[in-house]
């Protein structure tokens, strides 16, 4: 295995990614920038730029990283496996202070198109209920419809009614997933500032502990692991999911 590290701050792998990965990426870092107080977040020093290869495809990831007054972490991620498989991966995790759901989205894509596209702003609370300015805005956003829905697995109940989770079958469709997470991760970025904290350690207590249970569910994804695993092997895979995509405060 090969792990390389580079100081550079660009996402040099980006170029190389399909189209609709790159402009959700762009969309992402753009929102963040215009919307949010951002503040530097340091990343392990081994884990910002990552290159490895075991057996199969070697695998290129590029990580970056923020907080905010609201957010204790936001991670947007870029990979590539060998020429085949270019993926996103954004996750914003409140702070625990913050009764505020958590924005994740995932884009798997090769050469055929985008296979996976899914993007979610998952409650925290334990009756599994957003709190009621998210309910309110996202229901009054426009529904578009896809052809091809896909079905969450088991390990997905952590995800809200409102969760998208679609292979887009045009370039219409693409457009229409890229409007749709552009105006949810405007309203989260939009209520999420006007937030307050909640005041009471119980509060505190059960938003770290939805948090914790979005963290074990996504753990469980396999399908992430494994390509993980083949380019890294076992051990690395475990802790980059626990550490690096899914780690609690
Ligand atoms: C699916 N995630 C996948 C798939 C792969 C990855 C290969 C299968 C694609 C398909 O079925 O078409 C791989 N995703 C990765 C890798 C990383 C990654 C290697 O992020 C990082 C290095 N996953 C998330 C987040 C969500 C998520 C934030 O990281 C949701 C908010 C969801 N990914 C998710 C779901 C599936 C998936 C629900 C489908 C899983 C299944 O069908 O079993």
């Amino acid at each position: 295995m090969t792990t390389t590290m580079t100081s550079s701050q660009d996402f040099a792998l980006r170029d190389r990614l399909h189209p609709l990965i790159r402009r959700l990426a762009d969309c992402i870092e753009t929102t963040w920038a215009e919307s949010l107080d951002l503040s530097p977040y340091p990343i392990p020093k081994d884990l910002g730029y990552i290159e490895g290869q075991l057996e199969g495809d070697r695998l290129f990831i590029e990580n970056r990283c923020f907080q905010t007054p609201q957010f204790r972490k936001l991670h947007l991620e870029l990979a590539q496996v060998g020429n085949g498989l270019d993926i996103l991966h954004c996750v914003m995790f409140p702070r625990p202070e913050y009764h505020l759901p958590i924005f994740g989205a995932d884009l798997v894509g090769s050469r055929g198109g985008i296979s996976a596209a899914i993007a979610d702003l998952s409650p925290v609370s334990s009756d599994r209920s957003l709190p009621s300015p998210y309910h309110a805005d996202l229901e009054r956003l426009p529904k578009p419809n896809f052809s091809q829905t896909r079905d969450l697995p088991p390990w997905g109940y952590i995800f809200s009614d409102f969760c998208l989770f679609i292979r887009p079958a045009s370039p219409e469709e693409e457009e229409a997933f890229l409007q749709r997470i552009q105006a949810m991760l405007s309203l989260h970025c939009r209520l999420s500032t006007q937030a307050q904290p909640v005041q009471t350690d119980p509060e505190t207590a059960a938003i770290l502990a939805g948090q914790r249970q979005y963290c074990a569910q996504q753990q469980q994804n396999d399908k992430t692991r494994r390509v993980l695993e083949k380019s890294f092997g076992e051990a690395w895979a475990e802790r980059y999911m626990t550490t690096m995509l899914f780690d609690v405060a």
